[in-house]
């Protein structure tokens, strides 16, 4: 299939007009695809999934399939710019690569002097998963400089401690194994739009009679798929997980003899689950007593059972608990014994890597330094005390992505602020900056993949040449540290020289014989997954088992047991129809053609998601006098939003659900977290996107 193998050195195959060569897809998403870039004249003309690769097997998502696109958009940033008008307006001047340089290591040696170097705050997250790119010389660089810490919190923390909390590191069922589940229960994750070969796997195991059960707040695009859909009220489902519980001691579907062995607390979980019947779940979640014994019953008795937890049920106050309660399910009938039965949320905990080589926290002044959370970013921005004063965005859309995006952007519009953005686009944050420095797409880039879900490791080289005078974050972050004056060899190592000391990591068993050579000549490499025969010997816990009862949560004041807390803003079933101001949940989870904010500006892209929705229910819209298809505005305190009502009866009343993260309209306020609060969630310091409260009405 791959006509020009990417060997004899990336210049070769740069240049080359024709061809089809290997790549890997760089997105934020947990299938971690291998490609293959189909190039005529030199340019790339299409993408399609690697048949080779086990995982992939030939099939990519549509958001990919139209990534030339994207590469060769018109509205590419090409050069570094300046800016000319006021914050926000996007006039740019185009500068050249020395005087960006030198304005910035300028602006950063003055700061140093004047504040000191935690004056200045770097903001990324993983718009390429590249690891050199996001955790390999661009931390080397901030950490040498002493830079404020950002704690990445805006994804999956919140509930990866959850699990953590449970089985002590993030890994769980391996993909590949879940063919042989006979129930698969799909817990806040919309896999056909977010995870399509765990859809694959799954369909699997159904033609041999497995069922497919989908929890969510809305029937989404996997709850349309399943073979039962559950709907429920958003931020309870620690309700039903401990209910499931109380059902299994109740009616001894509980396996003692893998409790006694593996776990630690099964006498006092079975003491706590007492009062969480069916009939008081049911009070909670919205879901029918009935629906919630055929479930615990179906989960039990099932052979091989196999629970997805998405991300999306963490997104809230409790999220950490949510997970916490749903990772302890398998734990109680013994599926961890099972090949295929089990539970995952993330599986990056089998990939890591040498991060200490790769980010050198060892070159920073000042270990000590203060730590700002990303998802409280605007409030970051108005400190006045040891203020922040410049930031520097790469692989991150701060205006459109964080909440409570009107805090968020008064604090970029702060004309004392010296902000860079490193970027593909004028995204909505780059009209903030003071300079924006354009990036190379990863198919013009040297990096290293790793999965959060399955276990290959995948190299990239370049395919086509850097388009205008873009720079790769590697090639950013060394320049500026040789410019600012750093003489250490770190910030003149080579890509392959960063890859192979990521990957020389003994204290990952997993990572054994994963090496730059094999990567070089077989493009994808398994990690050695032999360990995992006997991970539930080994669980880094305090107590080195399966904890249903965390003595360190308890000393962190949260409840030790799987535990459902309702959430500080949102529905819980009382205080609807009490004169609340707002009594609509706001759920705004990603869209299918989108990657977070990434495609939301190209036509392609658009075009098949259309415009920004609303789906309410039919009495939801009645009461307020809503058609299918009016304009409507959701607002609440801290802002409002415009999309169109789409009336359909695929949640619970109560709930409203608007998916995809758009950029600013034209005179248009279309991007959804203008309403999202920047609370942190029970664990992690995660993001709380989905605990919010709106009202809705006809425009
Ligand atoms: N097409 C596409 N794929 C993506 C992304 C994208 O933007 N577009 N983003 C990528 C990223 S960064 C991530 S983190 C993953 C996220 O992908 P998923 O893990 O699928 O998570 P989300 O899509 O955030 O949310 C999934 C579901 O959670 C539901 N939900 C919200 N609150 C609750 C609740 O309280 N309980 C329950 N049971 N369900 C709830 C939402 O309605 C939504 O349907 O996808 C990745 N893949
Ligand atoms: N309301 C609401 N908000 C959410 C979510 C939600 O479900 N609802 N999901 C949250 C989640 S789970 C996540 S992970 C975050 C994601 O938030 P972000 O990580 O900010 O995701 P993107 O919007 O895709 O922005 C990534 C940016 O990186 C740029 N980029 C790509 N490659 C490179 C590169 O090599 N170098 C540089 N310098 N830039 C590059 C892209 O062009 C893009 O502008 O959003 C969060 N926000
Ligand atoms: S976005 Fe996900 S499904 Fe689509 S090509 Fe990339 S890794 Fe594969
Ligand atoms: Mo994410």
């Amino acid at each position: 299939m791959i006509e020009a193998e990417a060997q004899g050195g990336e210049d070769k195959v740069i240049h080359q007009e024709h061809g089809v060569f290997p790549a890997v897809c760089p997105l934020d998403c947990p299938d971690t695809c291998s490609l293959l870039l189909h190039k005529e004249n030199g340019k790339i003309v299409k993408v399609t999934g690697n048949p080779d690769h086990p995982i992939t097997q030939g099939a990519i998502c549509n958001k990919v399939r139209n990534m030339a696109h994207r590469v060769y958009h018109p509205e590419r940033v090409l050069y570094p710019l300046r800016r000319t008008g006021p914050k926000g307006a996007g006039l740019f001047e185009r500068i050249s690569w020395d005087e960006a340089i030198r304005e910035i290591t300028d602006r950063y040696k003055a700061l140093i002097e004047s504040d000191g170097p935690e004056s200045i705050l770097p903001y990324s997250f993983y718009g390429n998963m590249g690891i050199l790119s996001v955790d390999g010389m661009d931390r080397r660089f901030f950490n040498r400089l002493g830079a404020s810490k950002l704690k990445q919190s805006i994804c999956n923390s919140a509930g990866n401690e959850g699990w953590k909390s449970v089985m002590g590191f993030n890994g769980g069922t391996v993909p590949e194994d879940t063919v042989n589940a006979d129930v698969i229960i799909v817990w806040g994750g919309n896999i056909v739009s977010t995870n399509m070969h765990q859809v694959v796997l799954a369909e699997k195991a159904r033609k041999r009679g497995a069922k497919v059960v989908v929890i969510d707040v809305h029937k989404n695009q996997t709850g349309q798929w399943a073979d039962w859909f559950i709907p429920l009220h958003p931020g309870t489902d620690a309700a039903l997980a401990v209910g499931i519980m109380h059902v299994l001691f109740r009616d001894g579907l509980a396996d003692e003899a893998f409790m006694e062995r593996y776990t630690i607390g099964h006498e006092e979980l079975r003491e706590h689950v007492k009062t969480y019947t069916p009939e008081y779940v049911s009070s909670v979640t919205g879901i029918p007593a009935e629906d919630v014994e055929k479930l615990a019953e179906l989960y039990g008795r099932a052979g091989v059972s196999y629970i997805h937890i998405g991300n999306g049920l963490q997104h809230h106050d409790n999220g950490g608990m949510t997970v916490r309660s749903i990772a302890a399910l398998p734990a109680l009938t013994g599926q961890w014994l099972k090949r295929g039965g089990g539970a995952a949320k993330s599986n990056g905990g089998y990939n890591s890597m040498n991060s200490e080589a790769l980010e050198r926290p060892d070159l920073r002044p000042n270990p000590g330094a203060r730590t700002i959370n990303m998802n409280r970013i605007g409030e970051a921005l108005a400190m006045t005390e040891n203020p922040i004063r410049s930031v520097f965005v790469y692989c991150s859309n701060p205006l459109v992505v964080a909440p409570d995006t009107e805090r968020v952007r008064e604090g970029f519009a702060r004309e004392d602020l010296f902000t860079v953005v490193h970027d593909l686009f004028m995204t909505d944050t780059a009209k903030y900056a003071d300079i924006v420095l354009p990036a190379t797409s990863s198919f013009e880039s040297t990096d290293l993949y790793a999965s959060y879900w399955h276990q290959y490791v995948q190299l990239q080289e370049p395919v086509i040449p850097a388009q205008g005078e873009s720079k790769s974050n590697v090639e950013l972050f060394s320049l500026l540290g040789r410019a600012i004056g750093f003489e250490e060899e770190a910030f003149r190592e080579s890509e392959e020289e960063m890859i192979a000391r990521a990957l020389d990591y003994p204290d990952n068993p997993y990572l054994n014989g994963v090496t730059l050579d094999r990567l070089k000549a077989e493009r994808h490499v398994k990690l050695d997954m032999m360990p995992l025969e006997s991970f539930l010997d080994r669980l880094p816990t305090p107590s080195g088992r399966i904890e249903l009862y965390s003595a360190r949560l308890a000393e962190a004041g949260l409840p030790p047991l799987p535990t459902y807390v309702p959430l500080k803003e949102g529905y819980d079933g009382l205080r609807r129809g009490r004169g609340n101001r707002y009594p609509l949940m706001f759920i705004s989870p990603p869209n299918h053609n989108f990657l977070n904010s990434t495609f939301a500006n190209v036509e392609k892209h658009q075009k098949m998601e259309k415009e920004p929705t609303l789906q309410i229910h039919p009495e939801d819209a009645e009461q307020r006098g809503i058609a299918d298809g009016d304009p409507v505005i959701v607002f609440n305190d801290r802002g409002t939003y415009e999309a169109r009502a789409k009336v359909v009866d695929k949640m619970l009343p109560g709930t409203v659900v608007s998916q995809g993260l758009w950029w600013e309209g034209e005179g248009r306020k279309q991007r959804a977290n203008a309403l999202t609060p920047d609370r942190l969630a029970d664990m992690g310091e995660g993001a709380t996107f989905f605990s919010t409260v709106v009202e809705v009405k006809r425009t």
